[in-house]
């Protein structure tokens, strides 16, 4: 099978080509990402030289760009993980994320139609549920989002929708609470406080501390994507989630504990604007359907992910430091 990855330089998009380049011997991944400040240049040193691996420059809002990665690599599924993720870049600046995650989305549906691909899997969020109180979202909820990153995603997504009954585009969209786990960019409050800590700085935590997020471990969510890029079915929804809830506050105290440190590290900071309360998400059918679980506890994943950080100063230090500024500009110039 050849799979087109979006997005492979970042977090889950690069677990997730080490994950098919590990678990299937004999499928071709073409990685089109471009390269932006979320991206590493570190992230898939593994898949250099890999014969099954290809990168290739590109914006999926570049009509021009999709167009010449389908035409060469002619893939057989798209995995769009592209899409700029982080809330509070979006309330400072949400251009970008329209462009990404509406206009980026526009173009694959596009080329996707065009070349008649078997599929495209829209990796989303349950963010464009907005909040809720009580219970959890179905794949039948409706969308609230209440920041311009989920009101962009939202749009993606009804967009995909709209393909699937307007032209019959063969496309699924995943709805997923909160991903962690290794190379997660430290913008993320679970890297952030964790590299926080390592370098002896307290962790900003927003309000009271007391909003709720589901979270689930990268390999489990890259099991997800796995039977829904094979299984899944053209123009349905899943939702993929944990079922493992945690206060931020209560996750920073676990963070403090894998890491040697107490409350003292705690800086309230003032609240994000629009921060949701709460999200939580119902993954019946992706295990009904699909015969899909998570096999990670929120316990050994953080466990993990705190290692990861400990042992990968290299990974995430430059990061941290502005190191990579220069390669990011030469990416931006090239472009
Ligand atoms: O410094 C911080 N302090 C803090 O208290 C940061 C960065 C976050 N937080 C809080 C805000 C959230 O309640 O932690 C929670 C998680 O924050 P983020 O890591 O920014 O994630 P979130 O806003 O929940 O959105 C994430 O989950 C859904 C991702 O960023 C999205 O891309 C994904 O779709």
């Amino acid at each position: 099978m050849k799979i087109l990855i979006t997005g492979g330089s970042g977090f889950m998009g690069s677990n997730m080509i080490r994950y098919l380049l590990r678990t299937y011997p004999e499928y071709e991944v073409l990685n089109f990402d471009k390269l932006t400040y979320a991206a590493n240049p570190n992230n898939l040193i593994e898949a250099d030289g890999n014969p099954r691996y290809q990168f290739m420059k590109g914006d999926i809002a570049d009509e021009i760009a999709v167009e010449e990665a389908f035409a060469n690599f002619n893939p057989d599924v798209v995995l769009n993980y592209a899409a700029e993720t982080h809330v509070d870049r979006s309330i400072l600046d949400p251009k970008a994320f329209l462009m990404t995650d509406v206009v980026g989305t526009y173009q694959l549906l596009e080329a996707v139609k065009r070349h008649g691909t078997g599929k495209l899997v829209q990796i989303s969020t349950d963010e464009v549920f907005g909040s809720i109180e009580t219970g959890a979202f179905t794949e039948k909820s409706p969308f609230e989002p209440n920041s311009p990153y989920s009101a962009a995603k939202a749009g993606g997504d009804h967009l995909c929708r709209a393909y699937w009954v307007t032209y019959q585009t063969p496309v699924v969209v995943t709805h997923s609470c909160n991903f962690y786990g290794p190379y997660q960019y430290p913008e993320k409050v679970i890297p952030l406080f964790i590299t926080n800590l390592l370098e002896g700085k307290k962790v900003p935590l927003y309000g009271d501390g007391l909003n709720v997020r589901e979270w689930i471990y990268t390999e489990d969510h890259c099991r997800a994507v796995d039977r829904i890029l094979h299984d899944g079915k053209a123009g349905e929804i899943y939702n993929i989630g944990s079922g493992e809830e945690t206060t931020n506050l209560d996750l920073t105290n676990k963070i403090l504990e894998l890491t040697g440190n107490n409350e003292s590290m705690i800086d309230y900071v003032k609240d994000r604007a629009g921060h949701d309360r709460r999200y939580a998400i119902d993954h019946t059918k992706l295990s009904n359907e699909l015969g899909w679980e998570p096999k990670t506890s929120f316990t050994e994943g953080l466990a993990a992910t705190v290692k990861w950080y400990l042992d990968n100063k290299e990974w995430w230090v430059p990061l941290k430091s502005g190191e990579y500024e220069d390669y990011y500009q030469k990416q931006y110039v090239d472009r």
